[in-house]
């Protein structure tokens, strides 16, 4: 930790950008996210369910020769399901419609290998149904993944497949509401069942599913929903399945291939998918999935092996706490209801985040800037306190490495810093630094890369202090900060 004098900037530079009256908005800065972006960035955390014939298998890729019949949850409750992901604080819930296998739990018309073909509740059940509908009781939005791998079909390999996925997914996005985001796997082509044929069909991820055009009517049918794949077009993939992006992560992003060539559906540099492309042609944030068991499917004899409360947090910061969004799997089990332990976990989860996030620590703080945009109010660091997204502290444009003084009329214990760039204007920020007042010193105590729609730092240790600064070390353009927030976690 470096130890110098505790000397702030002076506020003079504040009033000499007053006298100069700038008052208009920063230029926006590179790639910019979509209206539609900017609404999924704001969700943070959500939850996918995997559930199919695989939770009666014990498998976690079906071949897709299941018996429809396979299919019977014993009990299930899609609203004690949803209740359970919003015990976590988890906004939306990603449901597997259709996985590999190829078994629908909608009843469609596209295919026979659905829940109307099986003997459960008559052939009348309709999963996609129910949670949609418990999770628009619960203020969930509600999102499908639909697998374009499917080891059942016959034409799966053809042309005619195509058509028959774009028809299973116009009833998903026409027949069930409001759809949040719509999720494109990137595992697809292989062995399987095929309608009997039993063999490996191999197809060519570049040109075979025809994304334009199957992304074009998606969002047609759901213009406010996000798809999901390893290259958007308005959500990327992390790059691995653990649920963490890498320390530096930027929202914008320039896919390539894993070998050098085009990216495609299931063909990208992993690596690159988790850093993002500093100054990219496209706003592509990222998304952590990961499960809260070791496989995607329910499976017995993982019940001892569901993550910890602390493992969600420890996940939450290297998400959502490094830009990225937080999507965590919570297999439904054999009852069709969430498995106790996996309750529990939810439970503490949402309780550690109540506690912690609840009250910001630094609300009380007498705020100085370095500099203000024009002396104006509109971008008064005041801005970083009132919990509104679309408020923001913004400097002048030569201004682009200001600091912030906190002061604090009592001495404040923290060991969370929280930033939020106003990314509207995109992604401005390279580095920041942060600095306690510690008796006569000032010490460093965290420091950080891009910080984009949100940067949560955890200090090795609690904090306590009457003063902080903030200083951004380095910017592409003026910053412009919308939250900055101090929060101290339970120690047990
Ligand atoms: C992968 C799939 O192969 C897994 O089964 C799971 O659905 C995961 C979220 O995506 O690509």
């Amino acid at each position: 930790m470096k130890r110098r004098t505790f000397l702030l900037a002076p506020v003079a530079a504040a009033v000499a950008s007053a006298a100069r009256g700038v008052t208009s908005d920063p230029e926006p800065y590179g790639a910019l996210p979509t209206a539609r972006q900017w609404r999924w960035h704001q969700v943070e955390t959500y939850a996918f369910l995997h559930f199919t014939v695989n939770t009666f298998t014990d498998h976690e890729w079906g071949e897709g020769d299941e018996d429809t019949n396979i299919f019977q949850p014993t009990d299930f409750d899609a609203d004690a399901i949803v209740a359970g992901l919003k015990s976590a604080g988890l906004k939306t819930v990603i449901l597997t419609a259709k996985h590999h296998d190829g078994f629908c739990l909608w009843p469609t018309q596209a295919t026979e290998h659905c829940i109307r073909n099986s003997s459960w509740r008559d052939g009348k059940g309709d999963v996609v149904r129910e949670i949609s509908q418990a999770a628009a009781h619960q203020g969930l939005g509600f999102g499908v993944y639909v697998s374009p791998w499917d080891r059942n079909n016959p034409a799966y390999g053809t042309p005619p497949y195509i058509n028959l996925y774009r028809t299973q997914l116009t009833e998903l996005l026409t027949q069930y509401g409001p759809i949040a985001e719509i999720w494109f796997d990137g595992a697809n082509g292989g062995t399987g069942y095929y309608g009997g044929a039993r063999e490996k069909r191999v197809i060519d991820r570049t040109t075979y599913y025809d994304w334009p055009n199957t992304w074009a009517l998606a969002r047609r049918l759901q213009p406010d929903a996000v798809m999901f794949s390893d290259v958007g077009p308005d959500i990327r993939w992390v790059g691995n399945e653990n649920g963490v992006a890498s320390e530096t992560c930027w929202a914008t992003y320039d896919p390539a291939g894993e070998h050098g060539g085009a990216a495609a559906v299931g063909d990208v540099d992993a690596k690159l998918s988790g850093v993002g492309t500093r100054h990219g042609k496209r706003w592509l944030p990222a998304e952590c999935d990961v499960s809260i068991r070791p496989g995607w499917f329910w499976h017995e004899a993982e019940n001892d092996k569901v993550k910890t409360p602390r493992e969600l947090a420890d996940l939450y910061f290297k998400s959502v706490g490094r830009g990225a969004g937080f999507l965590l799997n919570v297999p439904p089990d054999r009852r069709g209801r969430l498995h106790e332990a996996d309750l529990a976990s939810l439970r503490g989860f949402g309780d550690w985040r109540e506690a912690t996030f609840s009250a910001n620590l630094a609300r009380d703080a007498r705020l100085t800037p370095s500099n203000v945009r024009g002396g104006s109010k509109k971008y008064a660091a005041g801005n970083l306190l009132d919990g509104d997204p679309e408020t923001y502290w913004a400097t002048d444009d030569a201004a682009t490495t200001p600091a912030l003084r906190l002061e604090f009329p009592r001495p404040v214990t923290f060991n969370i810093i929280r930033l939020r760039e106003y990314i509207r204007l995109g992604q401005r920020i390279e580095s920041v630094e942060i600095a306690a007042k510690d008796g006569q010193d000032r010490r460093t105590i965290a420091a950080a890369t891009s910080v984009g729609n949100c940067r949560l730092i955890r200090t090795t240790a609690p904090v306590t202090t009457d003063q902080v600064e903030l200083r951004i070390t380095q910017s592409a353009a003026c910053p412009a900060l919308s939250d900055f927030g101090l929060f101290t976690e339970p120690q047990t």
